[in-house]
């Protein structure tokens, strides 16, 4: 039977848990947690909480017409469980290189309990050297997965994409204070990004190419309106690396958005240039209130053309006076660093003054031009399991100046300056959101464009200020507790507080203490809950024409929320 007219079975899954432990398989720095893992770390009881899923599974299963199970952070056991009941015909598999050991064990285990199935591997880990032969396996998918997966069940590759309607965080909470609104969605413009920073795996896997998903401004706008409407909430964590470099199409959707009068939010990842190219101005009018900008090294802005003639304090300080909170990311431990010259770059990072920073270590992932370029001159480290490619402690390439877990204390002390100098993220947050509104309410003429965006800034700041009782109790430092008084004063002096808010207040400081006392006895790791997503086929064949394909069943196993005394609108 050809492939065109046989419905395959097919299961998708991200790898297995635990995460963020020192097992077998991985080690306790790869947590399934973007901003815990790699932003506020350090930040101890005030650092952001939440996960994000395995994206990729579910943008290949929503555009392919077949019965697909998408199984995200399951357990070895529910994982071989679902291999031996499912009768799969195809098991894809996505991981990345620290993961590498995780994607063998579960291919090992698809042999040994469905011999049959057809094993795909995909994402990230796909672009590790050897990879077909070190891991049983019958294909590797590098690059883009949707197309790949169309052609390979005898489906039109070409066909439009469909975008799913998800949500972009599961379980976010703050100093213990969860987010009780519905969270943001998530909106995937394309993949890749067309600069080719020498380290960076994202461009390098996708061809130093942009693949677009939603390639105009109108059908990002449609798209925003369709998941905005099913999912009840206009806020969007988008996930594309570089969304200003595409200028055009970020023109079209801030036009289309102002000609409907419908006024999304984004929280994106931009370079300087694409930023510098679209205008400050124009990202309040977008709705932006969260970019992450790689700054990557002061002593080194020569190697990245999209750096080049950017003064990074004032385009921070800029962003923020426009209520736009910035991550700003950098490395650490590249080539040309010792220990005397390091501690500038970190003092440039932390004196950009950002909302949140992001350390991390030169690495050199499969695939990129680093990797490529370290290997011919024998400098990578084939010593360092891939489980320790992650960047936050071991150096994975061989660095005359930095050795054993010296980079990783390194990255430690840079997380606890730019803590104890800039206070937490939560507290620079709540400032930026301030000072958007009082910036929106200085300005003598607003249309509705910023009207509306002036609105938005009132309600974000008056919900989050409710955290700052919490967050002095917690503060690091006598520096954070002035500025958290500062900043209420501040807050009161352009809103009032009614009594509902300082009860609120109250209890969100209530809720970090139990928050705090959780940690101090069973430690800060939080395990993502298993995900189980059915999709079912629709068609014996699939036609070019959209299609809304949706899940027909998701099983999340669920868990009471604590009571909350207050519910925070956004984030992430
Ligand atoms: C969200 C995310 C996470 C989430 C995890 C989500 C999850 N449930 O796994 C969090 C924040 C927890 C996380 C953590 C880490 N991450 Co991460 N993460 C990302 C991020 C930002 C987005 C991924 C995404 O959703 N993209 C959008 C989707 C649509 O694209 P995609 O995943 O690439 O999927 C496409 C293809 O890859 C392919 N595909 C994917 N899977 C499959 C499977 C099959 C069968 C097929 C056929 C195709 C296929 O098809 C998809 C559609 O085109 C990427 C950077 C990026 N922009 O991609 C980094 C990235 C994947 N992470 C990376 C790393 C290294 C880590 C960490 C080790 C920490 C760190 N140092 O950054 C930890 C490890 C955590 C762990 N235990 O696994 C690296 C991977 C590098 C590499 N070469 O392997 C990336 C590329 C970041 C980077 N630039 O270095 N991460
Ligand atoms: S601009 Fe950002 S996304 Fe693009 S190649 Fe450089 S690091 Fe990667």
């Amino acid at each position: 039977m050809s492939t065109q007219t046989k419905n395959r079975k097919i299961l998708l899954a991200g790898v297995f848990g635990p995460f963020g432990v020192d097992d077998e398989f991985g080690r306790k720095e790869n947590i399934m947690e973007l901003f815990h893992n790699q932003v506020t770390k350090a930040q101890g009881v005030a650092s952001f909480r939440f996960h994000h899923r395995s994206f990729g599974l579910y943008f290949i299963a929503a555009n392919i017409d077949a019965d697909v199970t998408v199984l995200d952070f399951p357990s070895r056991a529910r994982f071989a469980r679902e291999v031996r009941r499912g009768g799969y015909d195809i098991v894809g598999i996505s991981f990345i290189a620290p993961n590498r050991d995780k994607a063998a064990e579960m291919a090992r285990v698809v042999r040994s309990l469905s011999p049959s199935s057809e094993i795909i591997l995909g994402g990230h880990g796909a672009a590790i050297e050897g990879i077909e032969q070190s891991i049983d396996c019958d294909h590797v998918v590098k690059g883009e997965g949707i197309r790949w997966m169309r052609a390979h069940l005898g489906q039109n590759p070409d066909a439009p994409i469909n975008h799913p309607a998800l949500r972009s965080t599961e379980r976010a909470s703050i100093l213990g204070v969860p987010f009780l609104d519905t969270p943001a969605s998530l909106l995937v413009p394309g993949v890749g990004c067309v600069n080719g920073c020498s380290f960076c795996s994202t461009s390098h896997f996708f061809g130093r190419a942009y693949t677009p998903f939603v390639a105009t401004g109108e059908a990002l706008f449609d798209t925003a309106c369709r998941i905005a409407d099913e999912r009840g909430t206009d806020d969007f964590f988008v996930m594309d690396e570089n969304f200003l470099k595409d200028r055009q199409r970020a023109v079209e959707l801030l036009e289309a958005m102002e000609r409907h009068r419908r006024f999304f939010r984004f929280h994106i990842f931009s370079s300087a240039e694409a930023i510098t190219a679209f205008g400050l101005d124009n990202m309040v009018r977008l709705g932006v209130d969260l970019v992450w900008i790689g700054f990557e090294s002061r002593s080194r802005q020569s190697l990245y053309a999209k750096n080049a003639g950017i003064e990074p304090r004032k385009l921070v300080r800029d962003l923020r006076d426009r209520g736009i909170a910035v991550l700003a990311s950098g490395i650490l431990c590249m080539e040309h660093h010792t220990p005397d010259n390091m501690q500038s770059d970190i003092d440039f990072l932390v004196g950009l003054e950002s909302d949140l920073v992001q350390f991390m270590l030169l690495t050199p992932m499969p695939v990129t031009a680093l990797y490529q370029d370290q290997k011919r001159r024998g400098l990578l480290r084939t010593d360092l399991p891939l489980q320790e490619w992650h960047g936050q402690t071991k150096l994975a390439y061989h660095h005359p100046a930095f050795s054993g877990d010296e980079p990783g204390q390194w990255m430690e002390e840079a997380f606890r300056q730019d803590y104890e100098t800039n206070s937490s993220s939560m507290l620079r947050m709540v400032e930026t959101a301030i000072r958007g509104y009082e910036h929106l309410s200085s300005l003598p003429n607003r249309d509705a464009c910023l009207e509306a965006r002036r609105r938005q800034f009132e309600k974000q700041a008056r919900v989050w200020r409710l955290i700052l009782p919490a967050v002095r109790r917690h503060a690091v430092n006598e520096l954070e507790r002035r500025r958290t008084d500062e900043l209420s004063r501040r807050a009161e002096g352009l809103f009032g507080l009614r009594t509902w808010e300082r009860l609120a207040g109250f209890g969100t400081a209530a809720l970090a203490a139990l928050w705090k006392l959780r940690l101090d006895v069973r430690g800060d790791g939080i395990q993502p809950r298993t995900v189980v997503t059915r999709y079912k086929k629709q068609s014996a064949t699939m036609t070019g024409s959209r299609f809304g394909r949706q899940p027909m069943l998701e099983d999340q196993a669920r868990r009471q929320l604590p009571p909350a005394a207050a519910a925070f609108s956004r984030l992430g």
